[in-house]
């Protein structure tokens, strides 16, 4: 090939994709890395919050449950994934008014925290979702006559004549034309080759964009055309440059399950924005279960040796709204708050790796009542008082959440271990260590070290570090706080190493260090 061949192949590249890769970059503020999903949190609850909590522990967004208007259902009694079925694009839902929105968006900006919204695109309610004003925002409609009013969309703007199933639902997941046209568990399957509901899509979006969002999880992505969601994506406008530089595009991370074994795949989606790795939590669950012969020191080239799509189209995670409850994939191997030691152990190796985008969950507790291995509780929705409004979240004395609220990411260990990947930010995976078993250490360069001993015997070994000499404080047994620590200290020496001493029954069997934490 000629170098002008080239470089006009070149050319055509950047312009197939240049629009789209941007659509990659979280647009996190401030040099931090790492975002949390406060499920089903009140927009009041999350501006506080921003305010008190992630502003100050360099949290770099929050992903919000839908905010548009959505069915309000009675039996089961207003379950949580009644937002996953919207009603329309008006902007009250059961975390608030769109005023409370709006202002929560803002003080979230005003201290460096993003918003990301989960945009429920795909479908409206389910089929059997009734007729009247059980939503959200009291706008009337008919599920059985497909019509929506207040977007509105009617008859014409679903899938119904696309989708040859016979029940005009999903029955097969080997036939692509059917888990994009036909009905996902039910729900009213949009026609989003329209361009009407294309355009009705796009304008919810934007009027996000311009109140100052940051980006959007896109629900349900295996069940529309790549094509499609290109085209919305394209009527993006960029985001608000109250908060965000000139030209900068909204981050695109795409609901797709792919755990291998489908004819939909992953990749059909990394041009237009980074897709959720399902692989990850489900993978990494087995790790620390030790399921499977699975051992920690296997995750030596965790990442993409371990066939997970490219580290720049991966959004991470340990679990989430719907695995930590036995919906959606990743099966019985997700590791969530249910198993808190555990869960400590493989969200700090999530947040201390370099590989993808990486949420962290914040969860509600429920009545967990599992029978042969279904949860029949699964469907309960966030802590609610009895004419089901959404709980406030209270916050105890000792920093922690009251009212069954979880608040995994304000636990010591979690929300210090934001603060290590975001300290760690751009350094390479470095000074690996194993024992062959379930003993693992690596560093991030010259700015972080991180040990586990997830094996059933005592762990005491002299490794090189890659720190600076002196005494750092682990910031999982305990935290700097002015300039002594509330746990382990370690002392590395002059030439880089360091003793460490982690016995299978401590509390929490790793240590981190890094260099916010030199004392
Ligand atoms: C039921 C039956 C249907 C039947 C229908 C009859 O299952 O077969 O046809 O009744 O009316 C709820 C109920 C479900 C019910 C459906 C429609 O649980 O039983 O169908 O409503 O009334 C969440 C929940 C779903 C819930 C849905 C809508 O997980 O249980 O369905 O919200 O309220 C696949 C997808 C992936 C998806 C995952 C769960 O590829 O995209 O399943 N994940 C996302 C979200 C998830 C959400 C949806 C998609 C849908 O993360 O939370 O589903 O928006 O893997
Ligand atoms: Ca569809």
């Amino acid at each position: 090939m000629h170098e002008g061949e080239k470089s006009m192949k070149l050319i055509i590249l950047v312009a197939l994709f240049g629009l789209g890769f941007t659509q990659h970059d979280p647009n996190i503020k401030d040099g931090r890395t790492a975002i949390v999903h406060l499920f089903e949190w009140r927009w009041a609850d999350i501006a506080a919050e921003c305010e008190r909590f992630l502003g100050p522990n360099g949290f770099g967004g929050v992903q919000i449950s839908p905010p548009n208007e959505h069915i309000v259902i009675n039996n089961p009694w207003r379950p949580w994934w009644q937002r996953y079925q919207p009603i329309g694009y008006n902007l009250c839902s059961r975390s608030g008014s769109e005023d409370e929105l709006r202002e929560m968006i803002t003080r979230c900006n005003n201290v460096g925290v993003n918003i990301y919204v989960d945009a429920v695109i795909n479908h409206m309610c389910g089929a059997g979702g009734g007729e009247g004003t059980h939503s959200s925002c009291g706008s009337w409609f008919s599920a059985s006559k497909q019509d929506f009013p207040s977007v509105p969309y009617s008859n014409w703007d679903f899938n119904g004549n696309k989708c040859k199933t016979a029940s005009g639902d999903i029955e097969n997941y080997g036939d692509p034309y059917q888990v994009r046209d036909c009905r996902l568990v039910s729900l009213l399957d949009l026609a989003l080759e329209k361009d009407y509901v294309r355009g009705k899509v796009a304008d919810f979006m934007n009027k996000l964009i311009d109140m100052g969002v940051a980006g959007f999880r896109v629900d349900a992505c295996k069940h529309m055309w790549p094509g499609d969601l290109d085209n919305v994506y394209r009527r993006l406008h960029n985001l608000n440059t109250k908060w965000f530089p000139n030209g900068s595009r909204p981050f695109i991370f795409q609901e797709v399950i792919d755990l291998g074994g489908e004819p939909i795949s992953s990749k059909e989606y990394f041009s237009l924005g980074r897709v959720t790795e399902f692989k990850y939590g489900a993978k990494l669950g087995t790790v620390f279960r030790k399921w499977n012969g699975e051992k920690l020191h296997y995750t030596r080239n965790w990442g993409e040796g371990w066939g997970f799509m490219p580290d720049g189209n991966a959004l991470v995670f340990v679990d989430n709204h719907d695995n930590q409850r036995g919906h959606g994939a990743g099966g019985a191997s997700i590791i969530t708050f249910w198993d808190s030691r555990l869960y400590k152990m493989a969200v700090g190796y999530m947040l201390a790796h370099p590989y993808g985008v990486a949420r962290v969950m914040s969860s509600f507790r429920w009545d967990r009542h599992i029978v042969n291995g279904k949860d029949q509780n699964d469907w309960m929705g966030p802590p609610s008082n009895s004419d089901g409004s959404t709980k406030p979240v209270p916050i105890n004395p000792d920093q922690t959440c009251g009212d069954g609220w979880v608040c995994e990411h304000r636990w010591r260990q979690i929300k210090n271990m934001v603060i290590f990947r975001n300290v760690v930010n751009g350094q390479p995976h470095s000074n690996w260590w194993d024992n062959q078993s379930n003993q693992v250490a690596f560093g991030r360069g010259d700015r972080g070290f991180i040990i586990f001993n997830n094996d059933d015997w005592d762990l005491d070994v002299t490794l090189n570090t890659g720190m600076p000499a002196g005494t750092y404080c682990d910031v999982i047994s305990g935290q700097k706080e002015g300039n002594s620590c509330t746990g382990k200290q370690i002392q590395v020496g002059n030439d880089g190493r360091a003793h460490f001493r982690i016995s299978n029954s401590d509390e929490d069997p790793f240590v981190a260090i890094h260099a916010q934490s030199k004392l």
